[in-house]
């Protein structure tokens, strides 16, 4: 095979694999996960752009509620127990929370490709830190994971 041919046989193969195989990921809402009690799981995610997350009811007194999305990204706002599927096409940091365990830290971080807005995200959770009373360590922790 030709270096020309082999080049244009791996872009079309990364091609497809950012394209037409969109992941999908699953996050639970737990009562009790691997960070203690009232967490998502996993709380930290990176993810290609295109891919779909969905919110697991898992323990079912629960929501999921986007607080900080990239301009022009998704936003989402779940009821209490309900499952929510979100396709994140935009790139950058996703911040969100479970509305009534938010003073129990119960937020998470989700990496869209490259977290081109991660000022922003660290300054917004800044101001959410005001509102956590319990795990006020974890948000920092998911944001550190961010690459
Ligand atoms: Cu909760």
């Amino acid at each position: 095979m030709s270096s020309i041919s082999l080049r244009s046989a791996i872009l079309a193969l990364t091609f497809a694999s950012t394209s037409a195989l969109a992941a999908n990921h699953q996050i639970q809402m737990l009562n009790q996960g691997k960070d203690g009690m009232m967490a998502f799981e996993p709380a930290f995610l990176a993810v290609a752009p295109g891919d779909t997350i969905t919110f697991l009811p898992t323990d079912m007194a629960h929501n999921t509620h986007s607080v900080f999305s990239p301009v022009n990204g998704t936003s989402w706002n779940g009821s209490m127990g309900e499952k929510v599927t979100v396709t994140l096409d935009e790139e950058g940091i996703y911040l969100y929370q479970c509305d009534p365990h938010l003073a129990l830290g119960m937020v998470g971080v989700i990496q869209v490709g490259n977290a081109g807005n991660l000022e922003g995200a660290k300054q917004h959770a800044q101001a959410m830190s005001e509102h956590i009373a319990v795990n006020k360590t974890r948000l920092e922790q998911y944001l550190n994971q961010v690459n």
